[in-house]
């Protein structure tokens, strides 16, 4: 069957890399975006609002998707300003499209959770899959509620959906916002800039962090795996490269050496405080054979070479 596939929010920041991901996977006409926001791209696009349901509908029908990427949502630190709108788009939209994959029965659904799922009372390190999942804020309320929804949405009615909790991810094409692992990109470019980083995180906060490309590498990988090898269909935990604002300064003074960074704690601080550390991956490593590819060292030379592509210009060789 020809697979026509449905990226929901596909002008995000993790949309943007997907698309082109998927793109090399199927053909440019196989994949279709949607997203609230206009979107820069070449193939077929929409513009969708999953908390109008006809909005959904409109979409579903002139796609007819049999695979559905369902990205769209509110990020932690945007989430805390608008509750309400945090939770309509992010509970209430996850389940209108759910309910639209059933009835157009779409064959597999991609759903990203997050380490915002993760509370105080979780084991901050080596966080294992099965834990208290007691987050305090709505944005890691939401992303929970997804996760159930996704198991019931299997459970009741056979619609395999397939999870990942990713860890804060860093690409360099876009600077995101709305999140609280952003500062990592954000710094890249003051580096790339030549400007001085204001860092809205204390220096030594640690979170689980991972590459664009292995977040990329893990989705695909997921949905690629046959049936039996999926032994859960809420969030995989899933793991690539730990470290605090203070590790990837010193990564990135490696190859510029004059890069610095103020540390102004903001309230996004009091988020990542309740975040764990490390994440323990071994479930889905065993079930669909997942490993990580990049480590800090190698993000940082990657990021730096792109930006400096994106940007023209010049960084010294690595300092040995
Ligand atoms: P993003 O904020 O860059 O993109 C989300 C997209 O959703 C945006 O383009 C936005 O316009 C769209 N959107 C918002 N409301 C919508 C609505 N009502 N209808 C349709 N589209 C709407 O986020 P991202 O970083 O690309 O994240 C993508 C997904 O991955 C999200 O579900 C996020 O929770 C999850 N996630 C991201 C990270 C990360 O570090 N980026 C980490 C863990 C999980
Ligand atoms: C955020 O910081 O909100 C996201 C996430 C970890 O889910 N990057």
């Amino acid at each position: 069957m020809k697979e026509r596939i449905l990226v929901i929010g596909a002008a995000g920041q993790i949309g943007t890399a997907l698309l082109d991901a998927l793109i090399e996977a199927y053909s440019r006409d196989a994949v279709h975006a949607a997203d609230i926001r206009p979107i820069e791209y070449g193939g077929p696009s929409y513009r969708m609002d999953i908390t109008v349901p006809a909005s959904v509908t409109e979409v579903f029908r002139k796609v007819r998707p049999t695979q559905v990427y369902h990205l769209a949502a509110i990020l932690s630190a945007s989430g805390e300003k608008d509750i309400h709108k945090t939770w309509a788009v992010n509970v209430d939209g996850y389940r209108h499209v759910l309910f639209h994959c059933r009835d157009f029965e779409v064959k597999r659904v991609f759903y990203p959770s997050t380490i915002a799922v993760f509370g105080p009372t979780t084991p901050k390190e080596n966080t294992p899959q099965d834990t208290p999942l007691l987050p305090q804020t709505v944005y890691g309320m939401s992303k929970v509620s997804g996760e159930m929804w996704s198991q019931y949405m299997y459970a009741k009615f056979g619609l395999d959906v397939r999870s990942l909790r990713y860890p804060g991810v860093i690409g360099w094409r876009t600077i995101p916002s709305g999140g609280t692992t952003d500062y990592a990109v954000e710094m890249f470019y003051a580096a790339i800039e030549g400007k001085t980083y204001r860092c809205f995180l204390d220096r030594d906060t640690y979170l689980p962090m991972m590459y664009m490309p292995d977040a990329i590498k893990a989705t695909l990988q997921l949905m690629e795996a046959s049936t039996e090898k999926i032994t859960l269909h809420y969030g995989y935990n899933i793991s690539g490269t730990n470290f605090a604002p203070k590790d990837l300064e010193a990564s990135i003074r490696e190859f510029i050496p004059d890069f610095r960074v103020e540390y102004r704690p903001d309230y996004r601080q009091e988020i990542a405080s309740t975040w764990v550390r490390s994440i323990d991956d071994s479930v889905a490593r065993r079930d669909w054979g997942w490993k990580p590819e990049y480590d800090l060292r190698r993000m940082t030379e990657d990021m730096l070479m792109h930006l400096q592509k994106k940007f023209n210009s010049s960084i010294p060789e690595p300092i040995e």
